[in-house]
């Protein structure tokens, strides 16, 4: 046999539409109606003071621990929006403006971020997982409603979410795998956003890009520019519309980077350089998009403030309803729920050990 080239079908590409420096793909451009257009920026600007508003409390004390979204705005605001209500989300621990788009509460996350279990029980209300933290796990969850909505006919598609560290899990690839073997209606969404606490994405792969590998299980993988909010919507919309077509999974790596901290228990400062930080800054979503809307002619300083402090208002309004409700959660027996709907013995003795324990304190309180 000699030797030859043989030509793969499926395909990579890469697509930019806004760019950082505020140039337009007229061509490329997705539809998206002005009520729309507002409502990805208002959501973008969310996400963000959202952040700010939780970093500060974790450092007053008032919350636990929290891994902030800044920077990644356009990139978890750009697929959730091209969902239906039915379809499915399943995020991974990163996705709070995300889930916030799905109807998550944002009380209930401040109640997360504390600690509280309590918080968890909203999120996975409506077709949403709830946060997982187990790098790489959810996706395979992912997979599993996929499968089970094209084994039921159903029309819904599954979106998750995941960062460049979990590409190196064994769950990315079995998942990859069976969802296009099966082709499950499954849309991955890879936010490549550079680092994986302080691992950067060069040790993750030798592959020239994370949406090559989409290829070798034979599903189209597409390069996006994930600061650049209309390129989100388009690629998603392409990758849902052929999930829901009945014409398998779609591989979509997000290139952006995360502004902040790992989570507030990290500090980048120990391995990574302020030009790179800065360098990343030039191409933020967010004011990218406000730039995109004013040339429009749908968004002025008025505009903005508005919108702004509309936000402000509704996580005040959020921090007070969870502070007050905090007030009567934290108790120690909650630990013993949720895990197992019948609780083996081992389970039960401590239970019982630890109830005997907190009543004997109490009277001697
Ligand atoms: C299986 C597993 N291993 C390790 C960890 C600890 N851990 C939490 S986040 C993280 C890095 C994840 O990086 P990436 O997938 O790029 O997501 P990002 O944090 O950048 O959003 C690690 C190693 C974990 N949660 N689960
Ligand atoms: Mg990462």
């Amino acid at each position: 046999m000699p030797r030859e080239i043989f030509e793969i079908p499926d395909r990579v590409e890469t697509l930019s539409i806004l760019s950082a420096d505020g140039s337009l793909d007229e061509e490329l451009a997705p539809a998206i109606d002005d009520d729309l257009l507002i409502k990805l920026y208002r959501f973008m600007l969310l996400g963000r003071r959202f952040d700010e508003r939780l970093l500060n409390l974790q450092r007053q004390g008032r919350i636990g621990t929290f891994p902030p979204v800044s920077g990644q705005e356009a990139s978890q605001v750009g697929p959730v929006s091209v969902l239906e209500e039915e379809d499915w989300m399943v995020p991974s621990f990163r996705e709070a403006v995300a889930e916030m788009w799905r109807g998550r509460s944002m009380e209930s996350i401040i109640i997360s971020a504390s600690g509280f279990s309590e918080g968890a029980s909203e999120a996975g209300e409506g077709n949403n997982l709830p946060v997982s933290v187990p790098v790489g796990s959810q996706m395979l969850h992912a997979v599993g409603i996929g499968w089970g909505m094209k084994y039921r006919e159903r029309k819904n598609v599954v979106m998750t979410f995941f960062g460049d560290g979990a590409t190196s899990e064994g769950d990315f690839h079995e998942a990859m795998n069976f969802a296009a073997v099966y082709r499950a209606p499954v849309v991955f969404i890879c936010q490549n956003n550079q680092w994986a606490i302080s691992i950067p994405r060069s040790k993750q792969t030798r592959s020239k890009s994370i949406a090559q590998k989409a290829v070798a299980y034979g599903m189209p993988g597409i390069q996006v520019d994930g600061n650049d909010i209309l390129a989100m919507v388009a690629a998603s919309r392409e990758a849902v519309d052929r999930a829901r077509n009945g014409e398998g999974p779609t591989l979509i790596e997000a290139v952006t980077y995360r502004m902040s901290v790992h989570t507030t228990a990290d500090d980048p400062k120990r391995y990574r350089k302020d030009d790179e930080v800065e360098s990343w800054r030039a191409k933020d979503p967010l004011t990218r998009f406000a730039g995109y809307l004013s040339e429009k002619g749908l968004l002025d300083e008025e505009k903005i403030q508005a919108v702004e402090s509309e936000i402000k208002e509704s996580i005040q309004a959020a921090v007070d309803r969870a502070e007050e409700k905090m007030k009567s959660m934290g108790d120690p027996m909650d630990m013993f729920e949720h895990t197992y709907e019948k609780r083996p013995a081992y389970l039960e003795e401590q239970r019982e050990l630890l109830a005997r324990e907190l009543k004997e304190e109490g009277n001697h309180g």
